[in-house]
């Protein structure tokens, strides 16, 4: 008799707070057995280096047997990963209409992200995927990094979070008309939206981007 491969699901990640925490969040808010396997940047280096990373960072999700042979994936970016671990777990509504209003949250969200990157890593460039490094010639000095920082207080987080809290009133609307009321983005239904609202504006805050670099990351 055969069996078929015992599948383990792996989620591999830095052990910071970043841009696999809502994938974290899902799985286990859908009780969704996994592994959470953090990882330094020596350790995804010498992945890089094997060929194990499809994008040339992480994170990556994958399933493994009782042998820790991958037999599905790794599958990178992680968008993908939280879009998966949402439909799995409930937590990515399918009617087209409320993974609209999901979506544009999310887009949102990255809007964000993107703005905050010459933050995180003083450089114009994030990471390279080849090495992981970062780009001496492209890298912010000090001034710039305070203009970075002054444009993002004045007017990038302002004007995107308050575009977010009109998407979201609007969306809060259409889950009433729909007759689901409740604290969520689509009303009585926790969403992939709330997690990643949750990890972008309290994990990618000013305090914790210094403590986190400080901290070597
Ligand atoms: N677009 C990718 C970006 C992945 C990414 O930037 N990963 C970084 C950590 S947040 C990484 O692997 N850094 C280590 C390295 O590049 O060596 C995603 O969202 O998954």
């Amino acid at each position: 008799m055969t069996t078929a491969p015992r599948k383990t699901l792996l989620l591999t990640y830095l052990d910071v707070p970043g841009v696999a925490e809502s994938t974290r969040l899902a799985l286990r808010v859908a009780n969704i057995a996994f592994e959470d396997v953090r990882v330094s940047y020596d350790d995804v280096g010498a992945m890089r280096d094997a060929g194990k990373l499809p994008f040339g960072q992480v994170p990556i999700l994958e399933f493994v047997d009782e042998n820790g042979v991958t037999t599905s994936g790794p599958f990178g970016q992680s968008g993908a990963t939280l879009r998966y671990a949402g439909m799995l777990g409930g937590l990515y509504p399918l009617e087209p209409d409320v993974m609209l209003d999901v979506e544009q949250v999310l887009g949102g969200l990255k809007d964000i992200a993107v703005a905050l990157n010459p933050l995180w890593y003083s450089n114009v460039l994030p990471r390279l995927p080849t090495n992981g490094s970062l780009l001496p010639e492209t890298s912010i000095n000090a001034p710039q990094r305070d203009a970075v920082q002054t444009a993002v207080n004045a007017v990038i987080l302002p004007t995107r979070l308050a575009h977010l809290e009109r998407v979201a009133q609007a969306a809060k609307e259409s889950a009433t008309a729909r007759g689901e009321t409740g604290p969520y983005l689509v009303g009585s239904r926790l969403s992939v939206a709330d997690l990643e609202l949750f990890v972008v504006l309290n994990g990618r805050s000013p305090s914790n981007l210094r403590r986190w670099r400080n901290n070597g990351y």
